[in-house]
């Protein structure tokens, strides 16, 4: 399917899916949250795709938000079904079976750190800018921020972000915990195409389970989540990867995983 507002690439098994309106520094309003939505559900079905990248077109923005000019003309119905599709829209992308990884390769504000925390695991260019400034506007995070910040952050740190409306370097997000690496924007991508290629090389299956555990388990108490992970465990003992990868080790060779 062909995109407007955004461009999907495949390399090898890599999906690197990057939003671009950057006029208005990748803001998002309804149509690219639909195609989000569809490149989403396409990389689903694919089943050659290991790990997914999203990033923002030009070297200013991931994404600086929800598109204001748009949102200025909504109704309150309107603008209830806009929070609906963007909450779910970043629901699918947390709950792809394939890890994602967000290349924040500019601002990260409101709807954009809140993409970026609804992927697995974010990288961020020494450039990179994050920061909630919903309230600036008097709105609040409508696209999950302000459940997905106090999970990641401490809550103390994230009613500050959510009540300031300050923008936070890369170097204080990383020491916050918002994102697990700052390098050099020249090599942003490179980065994370090495490292969704080791992700890659790696049982699928077991990956999957993975993520599956770390989301499915924030969600429950401790007990039921260690339950969980006891029952994934035994499932991963049922399949073809698991016997490739042990057989792999003891035989000295690398793995030839087929996600089975
Ligand atoms: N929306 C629309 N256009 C935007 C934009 C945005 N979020 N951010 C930037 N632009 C546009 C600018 O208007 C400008 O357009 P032209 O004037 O060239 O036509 C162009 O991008 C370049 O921006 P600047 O000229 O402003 O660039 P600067 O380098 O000077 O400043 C900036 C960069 C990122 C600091 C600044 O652009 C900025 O403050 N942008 C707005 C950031 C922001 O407040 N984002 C929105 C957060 S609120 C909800 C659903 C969702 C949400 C809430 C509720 N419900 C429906 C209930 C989420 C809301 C948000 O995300």
């Amino acid at each position: 399917m062909g995109y407007e507002n955004l461009i999907y690439e495949k390399e090898e098994n890599i999906a690197l899916i990057t939003i671009n309106r950057p006029k208005v520094l990748n803001a998002l309003n309804a149509d690219l949250l639909r195609e989000l939505e569809a490149v989403v559900e396409e990389v689903e079905k694919d089943g050659e795709v290991r790990a997914v990248i999203i990033t923002g077109a030009g070297d200013k923005a991931f994404v600086a938000g929800a598109d204001i000019a748009y949102m200025s003309g909504l109704s309150p119905l309107e603008a209830k079904s806009f929070a609906q599709l963007g909450q779910r829209v970043f629901s699918k992308v947390e709950n792809m079976s394939k890890p994602v990884i967000a290349a924040v390769n500019g601002y990260a504000l409101g709807g954009g750190n809140e993409l970026a925390m609804a992927c697995d695991i974010r990288v961020a260019s020494d450039k990179a800018k994050f920061g909630q400034p919903e309230v600036q506007l008097g709105l609040i995070a409508g696209f999950g921020g302000t459940q997905r910040l106090s999970r990641l952050v401490n809550p103390g740190l994230a009613k500050e972000i959510l009540f300031t409306a300050d923008q936070y370097d890369a170097e204080t997000a990383h020491k916050i915990g918002l994102v697990n690496h700052v390098v050099p924007g020249e090599e942003l991508i490179s980065f994370c195409k090495g490292m969704a290629k080791r992700i890659a090389s790696r049982g699928p299956v077991a990956v999957r389970l993975s993520k599956e555990a770390v989301n499915q388990g924030l969600n429950m108490d401790l007990d039921k989540a260690i339950a969980l992970e006891a029952d994934l465990f035994g499932l991963v003992f049922t399949t073809e990867d698991r016997k490739e990868g042990i057989g792999a080790f003891l035989e000295k060779r690398k793995p030839a995983f087929n996600n089975k």
